[in-house]
């Protein structure tokens, strides 16, 4: 029998009376307050929505507001003993939690420190229309702030929390502790996890709560993201102080509804959403239901849970129960519930409720009460008219600086270490096998003679990636690397053997088979600061960490208007052999989404120096790797490969052999059989190729490959990905409009077929072949004398496989 311990539903039951010891009269009223806030601001934003007007003040507000009436004691309970050193996550329902632990942060901090976050915040863009006439204190003028600089981000203005580049569903505000909120729901679930990884291995104050909606309990990245926060390792393996629990809090506001579908009874089994607590880890991550109607409830949750967090045996999971009255968006015509379920949680509204709770605990009169409902009337109303008007609160201008976006994609910049301090290391590098090897290998593939050193001994290109990795472990103490078998195993391609050796468990291990969360920890973790390498072991695998690398990843640099930096490098390895599962390279996935930069190397040298920049670098980098060249010496860098730091910058296309007749630009391992190819052209046809190496997708400068076709006249572009939409194809129409003049022959693609990888014994029907470049240059470029294609190339076969959509 596995025995599961009771888990608590709605323990707490103290009287206002009975906590008078642990809370002032004026606590107690600014946690009224703070809730009045909350529904004030959200029945406004209702208004505007449903209305176009409030309090006589007209708006059309075409974007989101998923609003949280009926939630307020929750968010205010979860967000009243937090710091802001305690970084909340949340969704797109999340205006009250940034409006509570804003409020939260406020009342702890002093003048000065609440001087100097709103100053410094965009040079105090956000404090200026703030500020005008103000005569209050600085904690009135702060609460202003916050109440202006959300709702200027929600309506997308420039002078917004995040510069109006986040909105409703993504605004956050760091220097509160509030960070990113999510619309694609569920997306905190592991992003928050890796931000309490980021707390815990670089020794840092505070705790992590993840909001997480009842139904998006559900989503991939939330159980990635647990099974990542309760893996065994962090007491059963980790080093000394670095054992014990993750301090993270997954707080479930439920209430009770996803859209429409409701989730007790419907859309999930848990029943009490609890109970997944149960079988997570043997201490049920001390999960509790709590009420989520009275504050004081859940405040005594957070006191006793904070206790645990701080006695390192998190994390923790709430079931905070709450109720939204209203609809998931103010267009929710609420057809899936009755009015008169509706009616009976209005009518044990948490402020009603507690309001009449003070009066009758002699804490306020109902005049003071009254009194709070009108000033928060008013400042809201006062929000409102500051966050629309064009002038004191305009719009980015797109129109004078059309690259103004554009210019926020990326940060670019340059870091030795993202945080200064010793990095913790087991043995000075010397002394590490790993590098002692190498230091007797040879860097360049061939002796005086030309001919190959043995394989023995050559320097190879998984020792570029190695040393280029282990010396940013000995320079950034943030650095830590995770991916499935990345510890002891030395990576599933042996890329890490050695690193065991170096590093203590908290900055190398082995994550569960979790590609979502492996990279969505990453990002957690490098948004608090730190610089991180996951791994994704095999390229067909990034489809399981889709939206981790298509709607994270690349996103929260620009999102946050340049507050955040995303120094992430995930290490993609593409795989050939082993079939149609295994063996794809989807270099353009990545390329195509805007916000990541693509590096796909295929020697040692341009290994080494490009993953260094990547490791330098201050953004989001796909760096993938070719399993077919794992083992490959250096054949083009006569000087071989430094033993030293050298970077190769990202972007920069490089001509691996000179050419006259026609260019051969290559994406990943095809290089090799361009190579070959270029052989053939020389040797039977007396054509001379210039084969250039891409190594990078994004960015690409394209001056090396238009001055080649310039010459040529003629290119062939190869990778191993599958020609349609593939990266090979966009390079093909850029340089058909680039130098279209200077061509013989539109661009001809030679990539992969549109079918699955077949099994080793049949990839050469599949991949491109030494004999297919001979076959379309002959075809579509350029008759060779006596050739006899083996492939069919001709224009009448393209078109056959494409209306075959194959
Ligand atoms: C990944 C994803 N799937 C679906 C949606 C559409 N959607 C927005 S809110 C929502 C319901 C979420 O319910 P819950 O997690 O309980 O949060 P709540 O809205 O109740 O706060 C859905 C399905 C989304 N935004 N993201
Ligand atoms: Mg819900």
């Amino acid at each position: 029998m596995i025995e599961f311990q009771p888990i608590p539903v709605n323990q707490y039951n103290k009287s206002i009376a009975e906590e008078k010891a642990n809370f002032s009269d004026d606590d107690l009223l600014r946690i009224y307050r703070d809730m009045v806030v909350i529904r004030e601001f959200e029945t406004m934003l209702n208004l505007i929505k449903t209305r176009g007007e409030y309090n006589g003040i007209p708006y059309n507000h075409p974007g989101p507001a998923h609003l949280s009436i009926g939630q307020e004691a929750a968010a205010v309970g979860m967000a009243y003993t937090l710091s802001v050193d305690d970084f909340i996550f949340g969704s797109h329902r999340s205006h009250g939690e940034i409006l509570a632990k804003g409020l939260s942060a406020i009342a702890q901090l002093n003048d000065e420190a609440l001087m100097k976050i709103m100053e410094n915040h965009f040079g105090g863009a956000t404090l200026r229309p703030a500020q005008k006439g103000h005569k209050g204190t600085v904690r009135e003028l702060a609460i202003k702030f916050l109440i202006y600089g959300t709702l200027a981000e929600i309506f997308a203005r420039e002078t917004g929390f995040n510069k109006g580049l986040g909105g409703s569903m993504h605004a956050f505000f760091t220097p509160f502790g509030v960070y990113p909120n999510n619309a694609i729901v569920g997306g905190s679930g592991d992003i928050a996890v890796g931000a309490a990884l980021y707390k815990k291995v670089n020794r840092k104050k505070g705790i992590v709560v993840a909001n997480i909606g009842d139904a998006s309990m559900a989503c991939g990245p939330v159980w990635e993201g647990l099974s990542f926060a309760t893996m065994d390792q962090f007491t059963e393996l980790w080093n000394e102080e670095m054992k014990g629990g993750l301090p993270l809090i997954v707080n479930i506001m439920n209430n009770q509804y996803g859209m429409g579908g409701q989730t007790c009874g419907e859309t999930m089994g848990y029943g009490i959403a609890a109970r997944i607590g149960a079988g997570l880890n043997k201490d049920q991550m001390h999960a509790e239901r709590v009420d989520g109607y009275n504050p004081l409830a859940v405040i005594d949750a957070y006191r006793r849970k904070r206790q645990i967090l701080e006695e390192k045996r998190g994390p923790v999971l709430l079931d905070v129960l709450t109720y939204r009255y209203s609809g998931h968006s103010p267009s929710d015509a609420s057809s899936y519930r009755t009015k008169e379920e509706v009616e009976a949680w209005e009518e044990v509204d948490s402020i009603l409720w507690f309001g009449s709770e003070l009066v009758n605990a002699g804490v306020a009169g109902e005049l003071q009460l009254e009194q709070i409902r009108k000033e928060t009337a008013e400042l809201i109303t006062w929000a409102l008219k500051l966050a629309t008007d064009e002038e004191i609160s305009p719009r980015m201008d797109t129109c004078s600086y059309p690259n103004l976006i554009g210019d926020m994609m990326f940060s670019n910049g340059s870091m030795d270490r993202m945080e200064e301090g010793e990095p913790e290391v087991n043995h000075p590098m010397e002394e590490n096998p790993r590098v002692k090897q190498l230091a007797t290998k040879e860097r360049y593939a061939f002796d005086k003679e030309g001919k190959p050193h043995s394989k023995i001994k050559n320097y190879v290109l998984r020792d570029g990636i190695f040393e280029a990795i282990i010396d940013r472990f000995y320079k950034d103490p943030t650095l830590v690397a995770y991916g499935e078998e990345n510890r002891d195993w030395g990576g599933a391609f042996a890329v890490y053997r050695g690193l065991t050796e170096a590093l203590p468990y908290h900055r190398l291990f082995n994550s569960p088979i979790s590609e979502g969360a492996i990279v969505g920890t990453a990002i957690g973790y490098a948004m608090c600061g730190g610089r991180v390498i996951p791994e994704i072991m095999y390229c067909d695998f990034l489809g399981r960490s889709g939206d981790e690398v298509f709607n994270q990843l690349p996103k929260w640099q620009a999102m946050s208007g340049n507050v955040l930096k995303m120094p992430v490098v995930v290490r993609v390895s593409v795989g050939s052999k082993y079939g149609a599962q295994h063996s794809q390279d989807w270099t353009a996935l990545a390329a195509h989404i805007p916000g990541l930069k693509v590096v796909f190397p295929v020697t040692p040298y341009d290994a080494k120096g490009l993953m260094n920049s990547a490791l330098q670098g201050t953004d989001p980098v796909i760096f993938f790797e070719s399993q077919r060249v794992y083992d490959i010496g250096e054949m083009f860098h006569k000087e071989g490969v430094p033993a030293g730091y050298y970077e190769i910058p990202l972007g920069e296309p490089d001509i691996k052999r000179p050419g006259n007749d026609i260019t051969i630009l290559t994406i990943g391992a095809t290089l090799y059989r361009a190579l070959e190819a270029a052989d053939i052209l020389e040797n039977k046809y007396g054509l001379s190729a210039e084969v250039i190496d891409a190594r990078t997708l994004v960015p690409f400068n394209y001056d090396k490959v238009i001055t080649s076709v310039k010459k040529t006249g003629k290119i062939i572009i190869s990778g191993d990905a599958s020609a349609r939409c593939s990266f090979m194809r966009d390079l093909a129409s850029n340089i058909t409009e680039l130098a279209f003049d200077y061509l013989d022959a539109p661009p001809v693609v030679v990539g992969s077929r549109n079918w699955i990888t077949p099994a080793y014994e049949l990839e050469d029907a599949f991949f491109p072949q030494p004999s297919w470049f001979i076959d379309a240059i002959h075809e579509r470029i350029l008759p060779l004398n006596g050739h006899v294609p083996g492939s069919d190339f001709s224009e009448q076969e393209q078109l056959d496989r494409n209306a075959r959509g194959v």
